[in-house]
């Protein structure tokens, strides 16, 4: 049973080439992030005339849509592979042809940020409006995307063929839903970009729809954040419980969520619109109840989490409500972040809930808590996760193993972070709830007694953010030193067994047909009438600006 799964070389090379552009854009990114925090304190000017619109822009295409995108696709290759077996040559064919694609549209697109032609955000506001390559090169890299997609279904497709009347493999279930959903709302960033944000950038018509481009694109920012999350759920579901010696909870709990996940994360863009006019209030309050059920599984999530330490703690002889905190494997990195990461999904969430709320939101939306509340989600649950599943997946592809100082060396990283990010978010937080905008350079606002409150909570994201770039450089140290130099041998791709009841998860947990109906019957529920109404009572349309 414990044998070690050999990874096929090829299947390795595949998911390795996503990580390196992934860890990549961390380095970048998180460049452009630091110069940021120092612009935001007001001690420091960007030289050379460089935006800081450019560089936020920068830095979230690279963080938000680029590390994530890569790194996501590179793990769930490699869980697949794993799980459902070594690919065939048409899917690692595909695969390449992804990743080419998506790597072809990153640099396209990164190429017209550098020079100035895109500093539009990541969310791409119209109607600001960028150079028609940016549209295009971020069209590849969600086409890319596809590829990839798709190259995990036919695998998914050729295992159920070859075990029939067998439930799949829990990872490659996950891989699959979370592919599902990215598919699903996907559909609508690429709508507006090909029918509404290209021709209008290209010239081919003056004006746009901008509460439809907006909401085609909470259509798919919101399910984005989750494609970001199950990734990370997955490393807790299924690996973490094997790496500290214990069990998986519940296989169907599990799924359950998963397909939850897939219900509500879609129907649910209004949350990000709450303050936007021209939406029925009613269309608002539907989606907020959708937003509330999808934090259900979030909450199964936590409750299969306890249970899993709980249950493990117990076997060794722990008592008391948190006796288990003690016998859990704290020396261990690839425990030791994504644990990190679960404790900062509380308050993360709660944020989020807080977010929800339209009388709260009309509090914080569009200042810096925002931007607080996803780097707690985002920056921190999501990250610290991948990077304790990278601490034995890239040595796991690359043939190599981690040696007890790196593994210190990533316990440090860890801290780091925490403090960094406290020191961050944690001002973000409370600065905006004294009214600073988000998404906006340093300005005292002609010495307002009110900007003038925001400075000392600048000064000390300025401090957290110079804390977090050392903790991109030791996470890069780390990588590159998995990648390239750590002593050869083998690593193994930790997958957790079940506590019991494995060959009772039923059969119609994969209706992927029932639960894409559902999934689209939630979305027609919620988005029909509204779009109606925006597209019959549009306003005449607005003109491109481009104010960097
Ligand atoms: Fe969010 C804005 C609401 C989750 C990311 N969010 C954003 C933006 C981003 C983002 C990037 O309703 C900004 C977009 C932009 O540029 O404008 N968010 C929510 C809600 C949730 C939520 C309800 N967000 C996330 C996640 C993200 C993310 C996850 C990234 C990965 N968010 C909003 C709203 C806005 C928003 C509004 C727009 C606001 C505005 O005005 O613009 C929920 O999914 C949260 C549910 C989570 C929980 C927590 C469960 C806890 C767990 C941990 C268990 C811990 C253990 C360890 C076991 C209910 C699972 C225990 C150990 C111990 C020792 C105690
Ligand atoms: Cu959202």
């Amino acid at each position: 049973m414990n044998e070690m799964v050999k990874v096929d070389r090829r299947d390795a090379k595949l998911a390795l080439a996503h990580i390196y552009v992934a860890f990549i854009a961390l380095g970048l990114g998180g460049l452009a992030g630091l110069l940021q925090t120092l612009v935001r304190s007001g001690k420091f000017e960007l030289p050379a005339n460089i935006s800081y619109y450019t560089i936020l822009t920068t830095h979230g295409v690279l963080l938000g849509l680029v590390l994530t995108t890569f790194f996501i696709i590179g793990f769930q290759f490699a869980a697949v592979s794993r799980t459902a077996g070594t690919f065939s040559d048409r899917v690692r064919f595909w695969g390449w042809v992804g990743f080419w694609l998506m790597t072809v549209g990153t640099a396209i697109t990164a190429f017209f940020i550098l020079i100035g032609q895109a500093s539009v955000l990541y969310t791409f506001y119209a109607p600001l409006q960028a150079h028609p390559g940016f549209y295009l090169g971020l069209t590849l890299v969600v086409v890319g995307s596809w590829v990839s997609g798709f190259a995990i279904f036919a695998h998914y497709a050729r295992w159920k063929k070859e075990h029939p009347k067998q439930v799949s493999p829990l990872l490659t279930f996950m891989a699959v839903a979370n592919m599902i959903l990215w598919l699903v709302c996907s559909l609508g960033v690429a709508a507006t970009v090909l029918i509404q944000l290209l021709p209008w950038s290209l010239g081919l018509v003056d004006r746009v729809n901008v509460l439809v481009s907006r909401t085609l694109f909470w259509y798919f920012g919101h399910p984005l954040v989750y494609f970001w999350l199950l990734p990370a759920y997955m490393v807790w579901y299924a690996i973490v419980p094997k790496i500290i010696g214990g069990k998986i909870f519940s296989d169907s709990l599990a799924r359950l969520s998963f397909i939850l996940f897939l219900f509500f994360s879609i129907p649910v863009g209004f949350h990000h619109q709450l303050m936007e006019p021209g939406i029925d209030p009613f269309w608002k309050y539907v989606q907020v109840v959708l937003t509330f059920m999808v934090a259900i599984p979030s909450l199964m999530t936590a409750f299969a989490m306890f249970a899993t330490f709980e249950l493990y703690g117990r076997s060794k002889g722990a008592t008391g409500l948190f006796g288990w905190l003690r016998k859990l494997p704290w020396g261990d990195a690839r425990f030791f972040a994504p644990f990190v990461g679960m404790v900062f999904f509380i308050p993360a969430g709660a944020g989020g809930l807080v977010n929800a709320s339209h009388q709260l939101d009309q509090v914080v939306h569009n200042t810096i808590w925002i931007t607080g509340h996803f780097h707690l989600t985002l920056a921190t649950t999501v990250v610290l996760t991948f990077f304790g599943a990278a601490y034995w997946l890239v040595p796991h592809l690359s043939g190599r193993v981690m040696t007890k100082a790196m593994n210190r060396l990533a316990i440090i990283q860890t801290i780091v972070w925490v403090i960094g990010m406290t020191f961050m978010s944690g001002s973000m937080h409370f600065e905006g709830l004294l009214g600073a905008p988000r998404r906006s350079a340093f300005s005292t606002y002609g010495n307002s007694p009110q900007a003038l409150e925001w400075i000392p909570y600048q000064i000390a994201q300025a401090v957290g953010g110079t804390i977090l770039f050392i903790g991109i450089i030791l996470v890069l140290i780390i990588i590159t030193n998995l990648a390239f130099f750590a002593p050869k041998g083998e690593t193994e791709f930790p997958v957790a067994e079940v506590a019991e009841g494995a060959e009772r998860t039923p059969l119609a947990m994969e209706n992927w047909k029932l639960w894409i109906g559902i999934t689209v019957a939630l979305i027609l529920i919620a988005y029909t009438i509204p779009f109606i109404d925006m597209i019959q009572n549009a306003p005449p349309g607005s003109k491109g600006y481009k104010l960097w």
